[in-house]
């Protein structure tokens, strides 16, 4: 079997919403015809997936009747079962309908605050009837363009007063979700509120469960903001955050592309697949994409069988990264002088002595830091004549 055929263990999964996008845009109609989820399921699993990831929405409309929820529900179920596909991951759509229109738990209305919230634990008891452990919210409308509407602190509050009552609803309810926050900077709002990783990892220590509460980065988004997403993926592991992982392409200053996998960018791709597999993260890696507004139905399937094989070829160079002796011995020349003097902790001694140390400047401004070979050692390994 090829290093690179996707299989359950890689816990590869889609959002319905991914492999269902008809193709509409801002500007244009939809390119493609609805997808049935129930297909989606069974058009995945041969691919090697290991399950999808929904919106309450996604699944069953937001104008359905209790008898037609039902039957979409026991038909979807079926192709869970017949398949062997899990729902690691659900989420609640707090951003289609008009109600939302100026945000959800942060709406300035208590009254839409509150359908938010009443939407939201009614999606919460779906997710869990499919066996979700992992319950994402990403804020798309919370946010604003008019900065005069409300107080940012008061977004913050709201969100805040939001999150502390799903988080005991689904305690009391023993569903045992673990909570992520994804974050976005702007679009579909002019700015949204917790823009980036960092924004978000800095919040949830604000919450009365934080233990319980992850964040769910994005490729695309903190591209969007310009950042490195493999940094930021860092600090969510060095924060015990990183709960859940949204992978996509996206070229920076652009629209929300939601690209392919590995469309763009391959080195910072290179970089963050590293992160993952070196810190062992066992975590979904959910393809958080969609393809082409080019594509026909057919080439949707290879869009998704994109994804999950750039994820193992980037998987394999990482292994032959780890695995390359020059390359290895230069990161270990550059690495390998041991800790410092602030690495132990403090005590009034060691500070004392520290400050009366004579240190040899020059010695020290000129050691070679051999960047230029290391890197370009990089590209060769990864354009494949390494
Ligand atoms: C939407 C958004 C994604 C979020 C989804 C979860 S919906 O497609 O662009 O980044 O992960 O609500
Ligand atoms: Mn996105
Ligand atoms: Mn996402």
């Amino acid at each position: 079997m090829s290093n690179y055929q996707p299989r359950p263990e890689h816990r590869f999964t889609f959002g319905l919403w991914t492999v269902g996008n008809t193709g509409r845009d801002p500007f244009g109609e939809a390119t493609r015809a609805v997808v049935n989820p129930a297909d989606s399921v069974r058009k995945l699993a041969p691919l090697g997936a290991y399950g999808v990831n929904l919106h309450d929405n996604d699944l069953i409309p937001f104008d359905a009747t209790p008898a037609e929820g039902e039957a979409i529900l026991k038909e979807f179920k079926q192709a869970l079962s017949d398949t062997g596909m899990k729902v690691p991951m659900a989420t609640t759509n707090l951003f289609s309908q008009p109600i939302f229109k100026d945000g959800a738990f942060t709406s300035s209305d208590p009254k839409v605050r509150s359908f938010a919230i009443h939407k939201a634990m009614h999606s919460m008891d779906l997710g869990a009837e499919l066996g979700a452990e992992t319950y994402v919210f990403w804020g798309g409308r919370e946010g604003s363009e008019v900065d005069a509407a409300k107080n940012p602190l008061d977004t913050l509050k709201w969100m805040r007063e939001a999150l502390n009552f799903l988080n005991a609803y689904q305690m009391d309810q023993g569903y045992n979700y673990k909570l992520c926050i994804e974050p976005k900077p702007n679009e579909p709002r002019g700015d949204i509120y917790l823009a980036t990783t960092g924004h978000a990892l800095a919040f949830i220590e604000t919450l009365d469960h934080p233990e319980n509460v992850g964040v769910n980065p994005e490729f695309a988004h903190d591209t969007m903001a310009g950042l490195n997403f493999a940094h930021n993926v860092a600090q969510a592991i060095d924060a015990g955050k990183l709960f859940h992982c949204d992978l996509n392409g996206q070229k920076p200053g652009r629209f929300d592309q939601d690209l392919r996998f590995g469309q763009e960018d391959q080195k910072t791709n290179f970089f963050l697949v590293k992160i993952l597999e070196d810190n062992n993260y066992q975590g979904p890696k959910h393809f958080d994409a969609h393809a082409l507004r080019t594509s026909d139905a057919d080439d949707v399937w290879e869009f998704a069988k994109g994804c999950m094989r750039t994820y193992l070829i980037l998987k394999e160079k990482v292994q032959q990264f780890n695995a390359d002796a020059e390359i290895q011995g230069i990161i270990q020349e550059l690495n390998g002088g041991g800790d410092s003097a602030a690495a132990a902790g403090f005590s009034k001694e060691t500070a004392q002595k520290l400050k009366a140390e004579n240190f040899d400047v020059m010695a020290l401004t000129n050691r070679p830091l051999p960047y230029e070979k290391l890197d370009q050692l990089t590209v060769e390994l990864l354009l494949g004549v390494r």
